[in-house]
């Protein structure tokens, strides 16, 4: 099995993006599943055409994306992209869509077709705080997870993909009161988790996960 993992470039300010750097970090081999590592922008639609592309090169069987979610206190596994672009900040090309779908001939949204439940669990296994979320936002982060499931969609493809948000790291919350931060070390521990439950797990387990608000 190949699983090609994305992690995207520093936004908002920031001087580092933990996804990429957590990705890096991944080992090459999970699982027996071979992982292929892949930065991306913080751009819409080139951040999807580089994706694109790597589909094309490397033909993976799992497309994973990693997003900076700065605030949220665990790793988050999300469940669903929708299709609208509504940007708070400009992306890094100075993007800002306002309440535009990503696909005008897509559906509203798209579940991720990866086994969430399961990859929640074995991240708790290892004492690693994690969730399902049912928001991936409406920038750029959400922009990858609908718009790779509809290039994997559109081309009747059976290639699994989702999307897990990760916190900031302790360098980035040093002048930020109040702010939740994890270890790069322990979110690597988490993905790689998540990722043996992906490479396990064909079939989603069925157990509580959902939420009030
Ligand atoms: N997080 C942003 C985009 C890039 C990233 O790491 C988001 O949550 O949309």
């Amino acid at each position: 099995m190949k699983i090609l993992v994305t992690g995207f470039d520093p936004f908002g300010g920031e001087k580092m993006n933990p996804s990429i750097e957590s990705v890096k970090l991944l080992p090459d081999s999970i699982a027996d599943a071979t992982i292929i590592k892949l930065e991306i922008p913080t751009v819409v639609y080139k951040s999807l055409s580089i994706i694109h592309d790597a589909i094309q090169q490397y033909q993976p069987d799992v497309v994973l994306s990693i997003g900076q979610a700065g605030g949220r206190s665990d790793i988050t596994i999300e469940r669903v992209g929708i299709n609208m672009n509504d940007f708070r900040i400009k992306d890094n090309e100075g993007n800002q869509p306002i309440d535009q779908a990503i696909f005008e001939d897509g559906p509203a949204a798209y579940f991720s077709s990866l086994p969430i439940k399961a990859m929640v669990n074995e991240i708790q296994k290892s004492n690693i705080p994690a969730s399902i979320s049912n928001t991936a936002g409406t920038f750029v982060c959400n922009h990858v997870l609908y718009g790779v499931r509809y290039m994997i969609e559109h081309e009747n493809s059976t290639m699994k993909s989702g999307f897990i948000h990760i916190p900031f790291v302790p360098q980035q919350v040093v002048n930020k009161t109040n702010m939740p931060s994890m270890a790069l070390e322990t979110i690597v521990e988490g993905l790689t988790c998540a990722i043996r439950a992906i490479v396990e797990n064909e079939v989603d387990i069925k157990t509580i996960g959902g939420k009030i608000s």
